[in-house]
């Protein structure tokens, strides 16, 4: 039909990545010119985003094993599509007035995707209740990794745009200038000790050094949900190889900032884990071996209800996602366990603001 015609040129367009520079500019701008710049913001999103839409889905129809068939599946792949529809049957907004209806269209659109997350992890756990672990999940990892890459740039453009309309100082758009990381761990540590002591009643003290004093630009979002999970996997191991012990080993967390690189550093001595099992680290669902499928549906809704990760997810989710947070904007994330003792998590922030979105995980 049209719409398949018209989703296949579009896709047939390579997205344009931004480098936090440009998207940086986009937010000082706003400052000074707030209505023509968001015209012309939302002028490129009206090209951009139908493009990085309809390579979704694209994608989404033609994943292999039965996935593509799976209601949850379909169901993301119609968001996908109504979206592409709104924005292209919109037009280019060309008028203040055009770019505020543009902007309302968009805040509809960012919502409709909300539930992605939980619904395409729905699809994945049907696909393993009807075939069971097998060769397909090197190839479902690599697409659950682009697709969710995707949608990190996508939401990013949309939340910026949004954001321009909305100034506050210190922000370029969602840019903080002066992205702290000790005050985000700070946070961080009393949202993940809060619920250590909810599940265990006790959680280790966490010590924050190195460049305390450290800002950079930086979207507060993406760090923090990166050290919320981080902490969390840190105090649980901590608690559950210490059960018996009197005091437990503090957290560390260093900070350093580098020329390239800002990189923070969390240890924990929670007795680390086998060499073998770092693959399944950055599994998506390597849970799912040892729970009944329901009951990790269950808490993959409150993950994505609350938008913050569950306690006692494990080793869900959240580490993959995480990393796809890091390498978004050129960063990494990198875990050495010491088997016996404990792990060490390296978050690689990349400080260059003329790196690229990265677009393909
Ligand atoms: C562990 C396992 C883990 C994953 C990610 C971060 C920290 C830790 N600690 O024992």
């Amino acid at each position: 039909q049209a719409l398949r015609r018209e989703i296949a040129r579009a896709a047939s367009h390579r997205g344009t990545p931004l480098t936090v520079r440009e998207l940086y500019a986009f937010g000082q701008r706003a400052l000074l010119a707030p209505n023509a710049t968001r015209l012309h913001s939302a002028q490129w999103l009206h090209s951009e985003l139908p493009v990085r839409l309809a390579h979704r889905v694209l994608e989404l129809s033609e994943l292999p094993y039965g996935l593509a068939e799976m209601p949850s599946v379909k169901e993301v792949k119609d968001m996908y599509q109504n979206s592409f529809c709104d924005i292209v049957e919109s037009g280019r907004p060309d008028t203040y007035l055009e770019e505020q209806n543009f902007s309302e269209m968009l805040t509809s659109i960012r919502t409709r995707h909300d539930d992605v997350v939980r619904l395409i992890a729905k699809g994945v756990i049907e696909l393993k209740e009807h075939c069971g672990r097998t060769s397909s999940d090197l190839e479902i990892r690599s697409f659950l990794d682009r697709f969710y890459m995707s949608r990190i740039g996508i939401r990013v453009l949309m939340s910026h745009h949004l954001a321009l309309g909305d100034p506050s100082p210190g922000m370029a758009g969602v840019i903080n200038r002066f992205c702290k990381p000790s005050h985000l761990i700070e946070q961080a540590v009393v949202a993940t000790r809060s619920l250590a002591y909810q599940h265990y009643g006790e959680a280790p003290t966490v010590e924050i050094r190195g460049n305390t004093q450290l800002q950079f630009p930086y979207i507060d979002s993406h760090l923090y949900l990166c050290l919320f999970e981080l902490l969390k996997n840190s105090l649980r191991a901590t608690v559950e190889t210490h059960r018996d012990a009197d005091v437990l080993p503090p957290v560390r967390c260093i900070i350093a900032d580098g020329v390239e690189d800002v990189t923070i550093k969390i240890s924990d001595e929670g007795g680390g884990f086998r060499r073998s099992e770092m693959k399944g680290v950055w599994t998506y669902l390597y849970t799912t071996a040892k729970l009944p499928p329901k009951q990790l549906l269950e808490m993959e809704d409150r993950i994505d209800r609350t938008n913050r990760p569950d306690p006692i997810a494990g080793f869900g989710y959240g580490l993959p996602l995480s990393r796809l947070y890091a390498r978004y904007w050129g960063g990494e994330l990198a875990l050495a366990s010491m088997e016996g003792y404990g792990t060490d998590a390296y978050l690689h922030l990349s400080k260059l603001g003329d790196k690229k979105e990265c677009l393909t995980a």
